[in-house]
């Protein structure tokens, strides 16, 4: 259908290249300050503890990052679909392309100093400040954070469908909220009653897996009093979507006050419980056979 249509002579690429290059530029530079100054700030996991402020802070700069490749994308199509555009009836092929050394060089290098330099971020975020970055670490954690007070212990428990919390430096109260002070280091020890579970408590930057027979550490400081959301965030049957509940950042002094009063009113409560252990192997309540 072409046969008797010669190809186009082919344009210099320079002047669109450079035109790309000035607007790329610009536009680059709008948006990394929009996503930096004015959508960063709101970015999850915001900054209620230490973990979800490295958290947000990495996320920033992931789409920091992330802007110029996506706008290089876009651009590059917005620009073709006006600048080359086929105008009139006439249908003629474009010129072919036989590779491009010099940009297939730097599209490698880019892309490799990019994933390179987010392996060293995320690495230097799970050993830095914040150590563990409010992940699950296992029983044993490679990486433990140092306070003015060693961390306190809470154990979190899962179980179908409701979470429930053992305080081990006190009597080994279990308590249907969990409450912890700002400021200090906190060890949550995450594990499960029955099925695989996962503690997910967004504003602390908090997600670690609650499984049987399994002690799961995962370190947190929250920053300052208020409350935040706890969900399960793995599916454990069928009231999985109702096993949420709301935690307490208290002061030192308050969170002081609070655990005495669950202490004394769990008194009893207490004596029952199995002694405090990492995990626990409840008896079935039917045995097979
Ligand atoms: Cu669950």
């Amino acid at each position: 259908m072409t046969s008797n249509l010669a190809p186009a002579a082919a344009p210099s690429g320079e002047p669109h290249i450079r035109r790309l290059i000035v607007i790329w530029v610009v536009l680059s530079a709008i948006g990394v300050a929009l996503v930096v100054f004015a959508l960063g700030p709101h970015m999850p996991p915001w900054t209620f503890s230490d973990e979800a402020r490295d958290q947000r802070n990495i996320n920033i700069m992931l789409a920091a990052l992330a802007t110029p490749v996506l706008l290089a994308v876009w651009m590059a199509l917005v620009y073709s679909i006006v600048a080359f555009r086929q105008r009139g009836v006439a249908i003629v092929d474009g010129t072919p392309i036989h590779g491009g050394g010099r940009l297939e060089v730097a599209w490698i290098v880019v892309t490799t100093l990019i994933v390179v330099s987010l392996a060293v971020a995320g690495t230097a975020a799970l050993f830095g400040t914040t150590k563990g970055a409010g992940g699950g670490q296992g029983p044993d954690p490679l990486a433990v954070p140092h306070g003015s007070l060693p961390p306190l212990q809470v154990q979190v428990i899962g179980q179908q469908w409701a979470w429930t919390f053992r305080y081990p430096a006190f009597g080994g109260v279990e308590t249907t909220q969990i409450a912890i002070p700002a400021g200090r280091v906190i060890a949550l020890h995450v594990t499960s009653l029955d099925v695989n579970h996962s503690f997910w408590a967004i504003r602390l930057g908090v997600k670690a897996d609650a499984i049987p027979g399994s002690d799961n550490v995962a370190f947190v400081r929250p920053r300052r009093p208020g409350s935040f959301r706890i969900r399960c965030a793995e599916l454990c049957g069928l009231w999985h979507g109702h096993m949420f509940t709301t935690g307490l950042v208290l002061t030192p002094a308050a969170f002081s006050s609070w655990i005495r009063r669950q202490v004394v009113a769990n008194a009893a409560a207490t004596r029952t419980l199995p002694p405090y252990s990492t995990h626990y192997f409840p008896e079935p309540l039917r045995r097979a056979g």
